[in-house]
């Protein structure tokens, strides 16, 4: 007589017990945009190296999906530049747990690419995938699986057992990487359906839900740029530019050799080059910006005074002549300013909080902030350097070691 009941029980203790072993990614077969190259797809993070071009979505025009209609590409680059994504986990990977993974990967023949010498390139090399933990607080990042090189056309199913071993991690990383001998070819693989992160073992404490902290402070990701490990370089920011226009870059190391950040290692630098030609940079916080609430924010700015980088029309122009496709002009003619934007894009709100004067010192100053968001309570928080209304010209402003934003 007690059997349907206590079967019941355990229907629903299972029931429970595997919802909480179970982490889904957001958009695992690459279906929620539309097809295109040099794409992030939604719900994804971009975290190629500094030079390369997020993945492409193909559709099955262009070949079938191993899931549903689409599926992306990454590529290898034999200059050691690698394309990868990685998302942000509901729930993290605890250390010392083990998860199981799947994915579908194939390896495509023909993959020609336009590359900046004005050349198509085959990426026809087989290349293996490299998955990754990272904690976004620790900054710790491991290796917690790889394939061998894949060489195959067919689209076949691996299985990955991830155990983290060093931390726990909230965001997992996929990252291609050459494979074996193929040290510094052109490759490619195509990736699809990608499974739930699945718990398969006890971890030693138990996996329960992050609670939700309702603090005075919210903290920035990554709030003094410091490159932690070669695909890190805008590590938990997301760098916007305008159609043409180039990506922020960390220095010192790229254009800069002997300088020095106002706090750890590296800095950003966000260039503009006329009115409608700027970069920004922005992140999800972990809790809202809450309209009508005061917050204080603080950062570090100054501008180089010799900061040379590609002039963005010529360089697009040029890009057919390798020759003269590498013509720098100096950013520094127009005093930039930053701003603060609150920004809600599933509802096209987007304010303006706060600006700084024009950036013309050379040397580090601290700014401090008062936002205060009146039409709306934003979950993103952007920053924008531009010329002052007005004015236009190439310029720069470096920027570090942004303060938590604290409500007043
Ligand atoms: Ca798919
Ligand atoms: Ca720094």
């Amino acid at each position: 007589m007690k059997t349907p009941l206590v079967l019941a029980l355990c229907l629903l203790f299972f029931d429970i017990a595997f919802s909480q072993s179970r982490i889904a990614l957001v958009n695992p077969s690459f279906e929620l945009d539309s097809a295109r190259r040099s794409v992030t797809p939604l719900g994804w993070i971009d975290l190629g190296s500094m030079e390369d071009t997020p993945p492409d979505i193909f559709s099955k025009t262009t070949g079938l999906a191993a899931d549903g209609n689409q599926f992306i590409g990454m590529l290898a680059c034999d200059n050691q530049n690698f394309e990868g994504i990685g998302q942000r986990l509901a729930s993290p990977l605890k250390k010392g747990a083990t998860y199981a993974f799947r994915l579908w990967m194939a390896h495509a023949p023909d993959y020609k690419v336009f590359t900046s010498t004005a050349r198509f390139v085959n990426y026809n090399a087989p290349i293996k995938l490299q998955i990754w933990g990272f904690n976004h607080q620790t900054h710790n990042q491991e290796l917690l699986a790889e394939s061998p090189a894949v060489a195959h056309q067919e689209w076949k199913q691996y299985g990955f057992a991830l155990k983290p071993q060093t931390d726990d991690f909230d965001e997992l990383d996929l990252i291609v990487n050459y494979g074996g001998e193929k040290f510094g070819m052109n490759g490619n693989l195509l990736l699809d359906h990608c499974s739930d992160l699945e718990l398969m073992s006890d971890h030693p404490h138990p996996v329960s839900a992050v609670p939700v902290l309702e603090s005075s402070e919210i903290r920035l990701l990554n709030p003094s740029f410091e490159r932690k490990g070669r695909y890190r370089s805008y590590a938990g920011w997301q760098a916007k530019r305008v159609k043409g226009f180039f990506w922020p870059v960390l220095e010192p190391g790229r254009n800069v050799r002997q300088d020095k950040a106002p706090d750890g290692k590296t800095y950003m630098v966000m260039l503009s080059e006329a009115k409608d030609l700027y970069q920004s940079l922005g992140q999800e916080l972990d809790q809202p910006l809450l309209q009508d609430s005061t917050y204080e924010w603080s950062v570090s700015l100054s501008t180089s005074s010799d900061y040379q980088f590609f002039d963005s029309l010529l360089y697009n122009a040029l890009k057919s002549k390798p020759s003269m496709a590498k013509v720098l002009i100096p950013f520094n003619r127009q005093s930039l300013t930053l701003s603060i934007w609150g920004v809600d894009e599933s509802a096209n709100q987007y304010e303006l909080l706060a600006e700084s004067p024009p950036i013309d010192h050379t040397e580090w100053k601290r700014y401090t902030f008062r936002l205060t968001p009146r039409k709306s309570s934003y979950r993103y928080f952007s920053l924008l350097v531009k010329p002052p209304e007005g004015k236009s010209g190439p310029g720069n402003i470096r920027i570090d070691d942004c303060s938590t934003i604290t409500i007043k």
